[in-house]
């Protein structure tokens, strides 16, 4: 696999040379200066690709290419928009990178209730505690309707929860839910965030999916032209959300969308740590299915509740089996090298990290993006790459 690590640009606080110094040999980074739904200019491309190759490492990823809203609604200035975003793939693809990262998550990209969920050991995780995002849905924001889109027994402790918040902690519930994370994509107040929901109330699941099939439908062909995999990165977490439709959530969507355009352009990022926050998805079975059309990997662990929640856990720990899920992503590269596919090294970067060490209180560390903790997660599955390679007689370090 191809050790990656995901860089946010020049103001990133980690640098390309502690990206060098973490044994990563690719970068994954996005032009995070343009707004969503304009041209990623050929020039700043050039620019950023000219940095990261002074710095001695490749760009192997472009993540993500924002999809605008407009085209998620299919409403608005849409046409325009898949206009763009065609013209960014070709720009990309210019610049000499052949991968790109998306995802049609509505309103929200990844979000969760605590940036700072302390684990026995005091280190700090990122975590989703579904009676925290209830108390937020049902009584900060007070959403129409919300307390019908969860269990009773949900709401209740909902009810607690909020009335055990003062109005700081509230703020930052808020904050932390709809404020934005690093590499997402929409930053709210609430009322903006009310009138993003509304927008997409009526569309509901079948809807969002016709809108996604239909920027495939154009996108992919200019993707397969240009030699560009494009590779859609499943909802994070892996369901509904403020009664919002999602449509990347399990094998069956995954099944639907590789289904509908079947160009190798037409890819999956397997994200480790969103499909496996639901104990439904099998992600073992899902590259044996898969395998041949994931472009990208975010190798990451979680620890499951049975009501939803969960918090990110050691990248060997955690409910997904992770040796194994490696050892499957192995044993696909070893058939594309046999077919003698040009992309037989699959990018991989370690999703998330906990803050540990001299990071875990310190301010201006991205949430999720510390260094220390994806350098000790990067540094366990090489590892466990390194092992399950040696033990099949292939090259210790690919
Ligand atoms: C979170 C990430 C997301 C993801 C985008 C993909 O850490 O995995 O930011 O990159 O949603 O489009």
């Amino acid at each position: 696999m191809q050790e990656t690590w995901r860089w946010f640009g020049p103001d990133d606080p980690v640098s390309l040379e502690n990206v060098l110094q973490a044994g990563a040999s690719g970068v994954v980074t996005a032009l995070h200066h343009v707004p969503a739904g304009e041209v990623w200019p050929l020039e700043d491309l050039l620019a950023r690709r000219r940095m990261i190759e002074a710095a001695g490492l490749v760009w192997s990823v472009a993540e993500s290419i924002p999809v605008h809203s407009d085209i998620k609604a299919r409403t608005g200035d849409f046409a325009r928009q898949i206009e763009n975003y065609k013209q960014s793939i070709r720009n990309v693809a210019a610049a000499g990178v052949g991968t790109v990262c998306y995802n049609f998550m509505p309103v929200l990209d990844w979000t969760r209730t605590s940036l700072d969920y302390e684990l026995p050991n005091a280190a700090r995780a990122l975590s989703f505690d579904m009676a925290e995002f209830a108390a937020y849905d049902v009584f900060i924001l007070r959403r129409e309707g919300a307390e019908n889109d969860y269990d009773a027994e949900i709401v209740a402790r909902a009810r607690k929860r909020f009335e055990g918040l003062d109005e700081a902690a509230r703020v930052v519930l808020e904050n932390t839910i709809i404020a934005g994370l690093p590499g997402g994509e929409g930053s709210y107040g609430r009322d903006e965030f009310r009138a993003a929901i509304a927008r997409f109330g009526a569309l509901g699941e079948a809807g969002l999916r016709a809108n996604l099939l239909a920027f495939l439908e154009e996108v992919i062909p200019v993707a397969e032209a240009a030699g560009v995999r494009l590779c859609i990165h499943p909802d994070d977490p892996p369901f509904s959300l403020f009664g919002l439709p999602r449509v990347v959530s399990t094998a069956a969507d995954a099944r639907v969308i590789l289904d509908a355009q079947p160009s190798p352009a037409n890819g999956l990022t397997l994200c480790a740590g969103s499909f496996g926050a639901r104990g439904d998805n099998d992600l073992i079975a899902m590259v044996k299915a898969f395998g041949p059309r994931i472009h990208f990997v975010h190798l990451r662990n979680v620890s499951r509740g049975d009501d939803g929640s969960f918090y990110e856990a050691e990248h060997l720990g955690g409910d997904t089996d992770m040796t194994g899920l490696v050892g499957a992503l192995l044993a696909e590269e070893k058939q594309r090298r046999a077919a003698g596919r040009s992309d037989a090294s699959i990018p991989m970067r370690p999703d998330h990290g906990h803050l540990i060490g001299d990071e875990r209180d310190a301010d201006g560390v991205n949430p999720g993006y510390s260094f220390a903790g994806r350098l000790k997660g990067l540094a366990e599955l090489r590892g466990v790459i390194h092992a399950l390679n040696a033990l099949d007689g292939a090259a210790p370090r690919d």
